[in-house]
């Protein structure tokens, strides 16, 4: 069992006093009070399509206007939506400690609305609203910053709030032809898509290299693990090189109680992040 005072705030604000070198590694239950789903559990679905299986290459090279149509319907969301006093706390926090960095797994964009420090934010895994060719590693294009909504015609549904079909999965969808979405304007033959990070795909290299280089080159003192469940890597990973037995505290807010990577010791609060953090960061 952990110790007793795994959830006293005051244990933890005397830990984050004398911490210098922090980390945060975020999931997406941060962006859950913004309003926007979860992957797993309650809220991973899409039209009976479950978030994970639509977030591969395989389900774009089986059918890109229904990926697209999925990515196009949580870019309107994202954007409809606010960032939370957890993004804000976390922003906060990075302009008081130059050494805090933090890595984030949400592409929902609401890290930089929340005026996070930009040199102090890696989105391990993209944005909604970048984007690059289905060619790549091919075809090198990309649009680093692109908030169209819709993104084109064919995907109007999307951006559309009173068009129920997209939700109601009882009603069937028009397919939308390749043809109808918007292609790559350098190569000519690869499709545009979302510049996300889907399983198997690689995460930035030079991006991986800071981060082994950030967590390399000093003792971090503390973790702090927001809203993910940490299944997937190598975000998950982070947490864990970081962690120097005897040296490091680690931190797990989470709605639930037991998350992977937990370990006897570490604080653990349960409970909503965006109300969470600004009382632990504070
Ligand atoms: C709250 C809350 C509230 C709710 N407050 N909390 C090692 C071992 C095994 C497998 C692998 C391995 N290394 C790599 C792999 C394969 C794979 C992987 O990890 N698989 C595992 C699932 C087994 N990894 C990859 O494929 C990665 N690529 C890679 O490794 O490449 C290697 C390579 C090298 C060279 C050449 C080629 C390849 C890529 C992973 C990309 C993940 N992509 C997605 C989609 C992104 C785009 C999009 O958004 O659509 O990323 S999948 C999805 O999962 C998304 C998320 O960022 C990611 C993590 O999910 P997250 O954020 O943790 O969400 P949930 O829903 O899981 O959890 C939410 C949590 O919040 C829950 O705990 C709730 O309780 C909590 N919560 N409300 C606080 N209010």
């Amino acid at each position: 069992a952990p110790p007793k005072d795994y959830d006293s705030i005051p244990a933890f604000h005397d830990k984050l006093l004398r911490s210098k070198r922090i980390l945060a590694v975020c999931g997406a239950g941060l962006s859950a009070a913004s309003g926007l789903p979860t992957f797993r559990g309650a809220g991973g679905l899409w039209r009976n399509h479950d978030a994970i299986q639509l977030a591969t290459p395989e389900a774009f090279g089986d059918d890109p206007g229904l990926v697209w149509l999925f990515y196009a319907y949580r870019r309107h969301m994202a954007l409809q939506v606010q960032p939370n006093a957890g993004h804000h706390a976390l922003a906060a926090f990075a302009k008081r400690n130059p050494d805090f960095l933090c890595l984030s797994q949400n592409v929902d964009n609401l890290h930089l609305r929340a005026h996070h420090p930009a040199p102090q934010l890696r989105l391990l895994h993209g944005s909604l609203f970048s984007l690059k060719c289905s060619r790549q590693p091919q075809c090198t294009w990309t649009d680093p910053y692109n908030d169209a909504d819709p993104l084109c015609p064919s995907l109007a549904a999307a951006a559309d709030d009173n068009d129920p079909t997209l939700l109601d999965a009882s009603k069937p969808l028009a397919p939308i032809p390749t043809s109808a979405l918007p292609h790559c304007p350098e190569c000519q033959t690869g499709l545009q898509r979302p510049g996300v990070v889907w399983f198997g795909e690689p995460l930035d290299e030079a991006m991986l290299d800071d981060i082994e280089a950030w967590i390399a080159a000093d003792v971090v003192d503390m973790v702090i693990v927001v809203g993910t469940s940490s299944v997937v890597y190598p975000a998950a990973g982070f947490a864990e090189d970081a962690r120097t037995e005897g040296k490091t505290s680690v931190v797990t807010v989470n709605m639930e109680r037991s998350v992977a990577g937990m370990r006897e010791g570490d604080f653990m609060f349960t409970g909503d992040a965006a109300s969470l953090l600004p009382e632990l960061l504070k």
